[in-house]
């Protein structure tokens, strides 16, 4: 595994690259065009230009979080081939240069959700958390704004203003539309783009959904083992994988994370590694990363990533925000520096205690 950190950009991202280069054991960041909106081709200009400036700071640039999908490809509507050629443009543009990891998301208008960007935890450090029904209780039309309440001003992932700002109309497009449509919708894509991924050796790595079940009644299609299982076998390919988020798929606690990473075992290009506390259905809070602040086995999920020969980048995921710390929630410097030595100490144990066995 390559150890990495999330970095939105220059002007985005209140961590800077020099910070990370001083995290012990990152050497490489997965990282953005942030600014682009879903549907629109990423010249090899930018990308060249986002690279360069990683690796001025003594970074690698170990894949893209995230290439997001246009709403008509999700959809399905006849606009849906132009932007399906835009984004195997972008893909294009990413091979030439020499990237191979992209992440993305096939959840309908809204990428992740939570009740609160910043619930306070009796250590006095925030997490964001999720309660369904304080969600159940929220307007769609009003849900924008709450999300965006302690966003301390960041620009969130997935919640493109100048998108959400139609939500009505995102809700009337997929209106209709149900699970199995969706799919067909994404092997649709999934086919499309393969040939470029065959070409340029790009890894797909979908984002599952989160929380993992239907949220403001649309359609998810990543939840569990089932759906995963689903997705890697209607397109059978190695490109077509999977981004292990055990965050996401560990909102449902029913899900067993070693065992969809067995199951999903070299289909896995992308891991966002970090814990829950359970509160109950549909309800949590997030946690640090290390097995005794939240409800999820670390050390199991890490070993079953080393036993499957996962070798792909690696993330610490969400973080508290700690000591002072003001970002964009759950991407702080400080608990995530933390999470990635934790997670780097783990797999390190795991690694001599496999040779020296
Ligand atoms: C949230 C992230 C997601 C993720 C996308 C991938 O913090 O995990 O925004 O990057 O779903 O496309």
């Amino acid at each position: 595994m390559k150890m990495t950190f999330r970095w939105f950009g220059d002007g985005f991202d209140s961590v800077t690259l020099d910070q990370i280069r001083q995290i012990p054991v990152v050497k490489g960041v997965v990282s953005t065009l942030y600014d682009k909106m879903p549907g629109v081709v990423w010249t090899q200009d930018e990308i060249h230009a986002l690279k360069s400036r990683i690796e001025g700071s003594g970074l690698t640039l170990e894949g893209i979080e995230s290439v997001n999908i246009h709403d008509a490809i999700k959809v399905g509507n006849p606009e849906r081939d132009q932007y399906i050629e835009n984004y195997i443009k972008t893909l294009e543009n990413l091979g030439k240069e020499d990237i191979h990891m992209v992440c993305y998301n096939f959840m309908p208008v809204f990428d992740w959700t939570r009740s609160d960007l910043a619930k306070l935890r009796e250590d006095g450090s925030t997490v964001m958390s999720y309660d369904q029904e304080l969600v159940d209780k929220i307007k769609v039309d009003d849900f924008m704004n709450h999300m965006t309440e302690k966003s301390n001003n960041f620009r969130l992932a997935g919640w493109e203003p100048e998108r959400m700002a139609h939500i009505r109309e995102l809700f009337l497009l997929y209106k209709g539309l149900d699970s199995e449509g969706l799919l067909k919708n994404l092997c649709y894509f999934l086919n499309a783009i393969m040939p470029v991924c065959d070409k340029y050796d790009i890894n797909m790595a979908m984002h599952p959904d989160d929380p993992a079940w239907p949220v403001f009644n649309l359609p998810r299609i990543v939840k569990d083992k089932a759906d995963i299982e689903r997705l890697l076998s209607s397109v059978d390919n190695v490109h077509n994988g999977l981004t292990l988020c055990t965050g996401s798929l560990g909102s449902n606690p029913k899900n067993d994370i070693p065992e969809i990473i067995r199951a999903a075992k070299g289909r896995i290009h992308f891991a966002h590694i970090r814990n829950l506390r359970y509160l109950g259905e549909g309800k949590f809070d997030e946690a640090a990363h290390a097995s005794c602040d939240g409800s999820m086995d670390m050390y199991a999920i890490m070993k079953a990533l080393y036993d499957t020969g996962f070798d792909g980048p690696i993330r610490p995921d969400h973080g508290r925000a700690i000591w002072g710390e003001v970002s964009m929630p759950g991407y702080g410097l400080y608990d995530r520096a933390l999470g990635c030595n934790y997670l780097y100490g783990l797999w390190e144990a795991i690694d001599r205690g496999s040779i020296d066995r």
